[in-house]
């Protein structure tokens, strides 16, 4: 028996997955580990596992989760791990998209015409699991059932697991599908939007990736970019917002990792000439650039620079960029002696004084005033300035703070000044598509604020989704009368609760003890975290650790978070000489950025008034705010194994992964679900056309019976039975609101309708 209900949404653009189309809130998602119970192994479902498990050819035919049963962990990973032994990556998890990163560039999988083969189906659901058909469900998706809906691409995952790539194929399915350009008349390759769009990504990636532990191209800043979308659905431009750079990276990386790109892009793809204007000599050693030896795909200079060309960055100004990133880098190499008398600063070592030269050179700032910046703090007492010479901890501190500003505001500048080239005035689109790609989960033996911060950014996501997925969907049917067995789901808010809680939190407490700045301030984070937070589950201590930290039971895993340098990081002070330095440089663009840096926001002791945290929570919560107006669609990127080896499949590893994001309790609650709900209103002005039920073909016929449910309720079910007859369909089997199986149940305020109505 086959109910084509198909027919009946194609009047409206065509295509009907879970969470397709905008009716009330379903989403593409994930979840994680040990907050589910697992489920509960007996014999009888052992059996089924074995009986399922017995057809191992057929485990790779399986392309939405959904369909496997008995659905357990053990089932979900043989099918993936069968699905990826047959060189097939993507799988559809109900409402979400599993992707498996194959770890090797797969020919032909992303090509031109693999695109507009999706683009172009009548139904590409019905074609091979792709990340293009989450793009294709968002790209028709936006021009909703009854007014345009903004979309979101939300895509998850642990560091390495395929994130960027992905966000990047979504970018590039769209400047292809929906360029522009070809119906403007500009051959202009340059001039062409779509390709701006493109090409801001070689150049954020070079500036705010590096390759680390867990991943050669690792993201240190989170992105969320909009593509903008005018009536015909065009791309017409785009914006970018990125999210905390990992900043603290330009002058300290850990041990094993690099620096960002675009410094070894700097050293291995310079030409002579522009070595000499950068003063970098062939083979000077630069302490903060280390690992230079190792290459990785993204060490393309030349890459970058013809982004920057795209875009209109002049030669002027790269040489400007250049300059000040050669500065950075001499400054690296910059180190001091103490002092033999307390009252005179400390010394420049000797062979220091010649990159110290350097730099300035670079910045365009003089030599004599940038030591005196580095070696002596000015205090302020009224309006008399008092001269206090800085310890050799002091002047390397500021050192590696004068690169950290420069390097994050020079970030910020090359953002704004992408946005200025690809984003389009207002008047020209009306709709967007949004691609979220954060920094994946992280957890190294040593972690910092910057990890906390990385991994509160994904407990936010899994909020999103827990809310909008896991709880929003199943309340609703709860709401809605629906005979429901509530799925079990652990909501990871205790955890977001303890970190960034406005009573006490790990953040209230960093904020309180940054404000305070007093001496001892890592001592007194720590006694206060201890008492005032003893009574929380999500958060334990290890009190015969020679390393103080703190242990936060994240959604993905506990991950240890080091004391030492917290509270510093946290109020991240910029010494006023410094910034008053830059202002005066000759390097028009330093100047620039220096001089439009807001400085009413600082303390006269240089300390900002927003703290790192404050900051970084702000922008989240504003990101959220956006999602939550967009139809989210959810991908979850899976890492095969930790070694980011080609084609290998660690099952521990997956399983691991598939635990935290919850994706068990996802497939049970897609597949029991309905996953497509039609206010009443909505469904008889659309079905009541095709089922020819006269009575509700205008907003008008409805409006009458707006503020009656009931009414609409029975007028519905009359459309349902005709076109369920139409369809020669057996009514007991479909519509019994008492059934719990039923494939549609009419709620209180809306029909539900189950993914076989539409199968
Ligand atoms: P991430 O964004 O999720 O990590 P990436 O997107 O950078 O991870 O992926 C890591 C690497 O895996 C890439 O550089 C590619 O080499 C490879 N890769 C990923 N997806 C594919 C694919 N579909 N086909 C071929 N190779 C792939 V992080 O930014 O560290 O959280 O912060
Ligand atoms: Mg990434």
């Amino acid at each position: 028996m086959v109910v084509t209900v198909k027919s009946m949404s194609s009047a409206d653009g065509g295509r009907v997955r879970p969470g397709f189309r905008h009716g009330g809130g379903t989403v593409k998602g994930f979840v994680h580990k040990d907050q589910f119970p697992r489920p509960n192994l007996n014999d009888s479902l052992e059996g089924e596992i074995q009986a399922f498990l017995t057809d191992e050819d057929q485990l790779h035919t399986y392309d939405d989760l959904t369909k496997v049963n008995p659905v357990t962990p053990t089932t979900v990973l043989k099918c993936l791990q069968a699905r990826y032994n047959a060189r097939v990556f993507y799988t559809h998890a109900g409402c979400t998209l599993v992707a498996l990163n194959p770890f090797q560039p797969i020919p032909d999988l992303y090509s031109v015409d693999v695109m507009k083969e999706y683009h172009c189906a009548p139904q590409p659901q019905e074609l091979k699991p792709h990340i293009f058909i989450v793009a294709e469900e968002a790209y028709r998706n936006v021009q909703g059932q009854l007014e345009p809906v903004n979309q979101s691409l939300v895509v998850s995952g642990e560091s390495g697991a395929g994130k960027t790539w992905t966000s990047r194929c979504l970018m590039k399915y769209y400047a292809t599908v929906a360029a522009s350009s070809s119906v403007v008349k500009s051959q202009d390759i340059v001039g062409r939007i779509e390709r701006r769009v493109l090409d801001s990504n070689p150049i954020m990636e070079a500036f705010g990736n590096a390759c680390t532990l867990r991943n050669n191209n690792s993201s240190r800043f989170g992105k969320y970019i909009q593509l903008q979308l005018d009536r015909s659905q065009l791309l017409v431009g785009a914006s970018v917002q990125t999210y905390l750079l990992e900043k603290t990276r330009v002058a300290c990386q850990p041990a094993n990792e690099r620096n960002f790109h675009i410094y070894y892009q700097m050293i291995k793809g310079a030409t002579d000439e522009q070595r000499k204007d950068w003063k970098m000599p062939c083979g000077q050693h630069f302490v903060w650039l280390p690992n230079a030896e190792k290459t990785v795909e993204e060490d393309c200079f030349h890459e970058t620079v013809e982004a920057m060309v795209h875009l209109g960055i002049n030669a002027e100004r790269q040489r400007e960029i250049f300059r000040i990133l050669a500065g950075i880098l001499q400054l690296g190499n910059v180190n001091f002696s103490p002092s033999t008398d307390e009252s005179q600063p400390c010394n420049l070592e000797e062979q220091s004084k010649d990159f110290l030269q350097r730099a300035a050179e670079l910045f365009s700032i003089p030599t004599e005033e940038l030591q005196l910046a580095l070696r002596v703090r000015t205090l302020k007492a009224g309006k008399q300035s008092v001269l206090k010479p800085c310890s050799q901890t002091e002047c390397s501190m500021r050192r590696d703070c004068l690169a950290k500003v420069i390097y994050a505001q020079l970030f910020e500048w090359l953002v704004a000044f992408i946005n200025n080239s690809i984003c389009a005035d207002k008047s020209m689109w009306c709709n967007f598509i949004g691609i979220l790609d954060v920094y994946g989960f992280e957890c190294f033996q040593l972690n910092n604020l910057e990890q906390l911060c990385i991994n509160y950014a994904n407990e936010k996501l899994q909020q999103h989704f827990v809310a909008h997925y896991l709880r929003a969907q199943q309340e609703e049917y709860v709401s809605e009368g629906l005979q429901w067995s509530f799925v079990k789901y652990q909501d990871n808010q205790s955890c977001l609760d303890l970190i960034e809680g406005s009573t006490v939190s790990v953040f209230s407490l960093l904020n309180e003890e940054s404000r305070l700045n007093r001496a001892s301030d890592c001592k007194m984070f720590r006694v206060r975290l201890e008492k005032e937070l003893c009574d929380n589950v999500n958060i334990s201590w290890d009190k015969f650790s020679k390393v103080p930290h703190f242990t936060v039971a994240h959604y993905a895993g506990k991950v240890n978070y080091q004391i030492q340098g917290m509270v510093e990081k946290n109020k991240d002070p910029v010494p006023p000489e410094l910034n008053s330095l830059l202002q005066k440089s000759d390097n028009s663009l330093l100047h620039q950025i220096f001089t439009d840096k807001e400085t009413d926001n600082m303390t006269s002791k240089g300390l900002s008034k927003v703290t790192v945290v404050s900051k970084f929570k702000n922008s989240l919560e504003s990101l959220m705010k956006i999602l939550h107006t967009t139809t989210p669609h959810y991908t979850r990127c899976i890492k095969p194994n930790h070694d980011c080896k080609p084609l290998t499949f660690k099952k521990e590893e997956v399983i691991m992964q598939l635990e935290a994001c919850g994706i068990v309790e996802t497939i049970h609650i897609s597949a029991a679900g309905f996953p497509i709900r039609i206010p009443f209103t909505s469904f008889l002005q659309r079905y009541g056309l095709i089922a020819k039920y006269s009575n509700f073909q205008s907003e008008s016929d409805c409006a009458n019976l707006e503020s009656d449910n009931q009414g609409l309720q029975q007028e519905v079910e009359k459309v349902l039975r005709v076109v369920l007859q139409n369809q020669d369909v057996d009514l007991s089997h479909c519509l019994d609101s008492d059934k719990h199986n039923s494939w549609v149940h009419c709620g209180r305020t809306k029909v539900f309708l189950t993914q076989s109505m539409l199968d």
